[in-house]
């Protein structure tokens, strides 16, 4: 992995890694893609080449790869769950016929390609506790469709043209550089602000509602070892579960009350939210991602709970 191209660079996930990439791989072009009305804008856009990608647009894709000889594409374009339920033909369109461009670019001009896949590509007849990596996949959301779909895609284009294709399951991300829109999860993200804020919190999702949740630096983590594995080990490869916490809304809130005791929590549920979230894992299993490329997460809540509140006060001034 040396030229690399971030498709959705200004994103939660694409921001924090297009700023990784460049930082371990100095000598190689990492190209932000971005589309308009989502440009990259201070170290973001000062630290590298940026590029107008849509994934929509499998010409500017191809202009951008041969362009920076791209040999790794990161695809984060998406409509996160909620949101696509809003919108499910535009969901379908970026997720989907956006893949099929970068797969058919990457088959041209020999990329890697990672695309991630979530625990939304899981649904209610799945084991919603130590969910196994290979399950029942029946998602009711658009976003699971489409996830599952991914993953299927992805392999076929890995068993039938050799297209080196490679992902990882994401739980719910929790970052304070970038944040994330219209996903069931990011409730968890919000709280911290809320509680810094000295705001009280409004949750859309219910007590006892658990799902998975990572930290960013986990997350990025993961998306380039996984990139960097030795390929003769993977006997998965779309897409693996990656686990590192699990909660519901009330031990997020304690753990951010041992902190700021003063962090007040209300129940306003989202239908939405609240019938995705049930249909999701409560806890993956990631063996495999452990036995095939030595996965191992660094944080827990309190751990993340702890940097959380260091960096977000510091942006936030507080
Ligand atoms: C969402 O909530 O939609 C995402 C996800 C878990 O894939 N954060």
């Amino acid at each position: 992995m040396k030229n690399v191209l971030i498709i959705g660079s200004t994103g939660q996930i694409g921001s924090d890694l297009t700023m990784k990439l460049r930082r371990e791989i100095p000598e190689g072009a990492i190209v932000a893609g971005y589309i308009p009305g989502f440009e990259p804008k201070g170290e973001l856009l000062e630290s590298g080449p940026a590029e107008v990608v849509n994934v929509c647009d499998g010409k500017q894709i191809a202009e951008a790869v041969k362009k920076y000889k791209v040999d790794t594409i990161y695809n984060l374009a998406a409509l996160l769950s909620a949101t696509a339920e809003k919108f499910p033909l535009k969901a379908w369109d970026i997720q989907m016929n956006g893949l099929i461009n970068i797969l058919e670019v990457a088959r041209e001009n020999g990329c890697a390609v990672f695309t991630p896949s979530s625990i939304g590509a899981f649904g209610p007849s799945t084991p919603h506790v130590n969910t196994p990596q290979d399950t029942i996949q029946r998602p009711k959301s658009i976003y699971g469709v489409t996830k599952v779909a991914t993953e299927l895609l992805s392999d076929y284009y890995f068993f039938k043209y050799a297209v080196d294709t490679r992902s990882v399951r994401f739980p719910g991300l929790i970052s304070y550089t970038t944040l994330p829109g219209g996903g069931t999860t990011d409730y968890a993200v919000e709280i911290y602000y809320a509680a810094l804020k000295g705001e009280e919190f409004v949750c859309p999702v219910a007590a006892g509602t658990y799902m998975d949740m990572m930290y960013m630096p986990d997350a990025l983590r993961a998306a380039v070892e996984i990139m960097q594995a030795d390929p003769s080990k993977l006997k998965h490869r779309n897409s693996f579960n990656i686990a590192s916490m699990s909660f519901d809304p009330e031990e997020i809130a304690a753990a951010i009350r041992k902190y700021v005791p003063s962090l007040k929590l209300r129940y306003e549920i989202d239908p939405v939210r609240q019938h995705i979230a049930d249909s999701w894992p409560d806890k993956m299993d990631d063996s495999c991602a452990r036995e095939e490329w030595g996965w191992a997460p660094s944080y827990d809540l309190d751990s993340m709970t702890q940097d959380m509140l260091r960096h977000l006060g510091e942006k936030l001034g507080k």
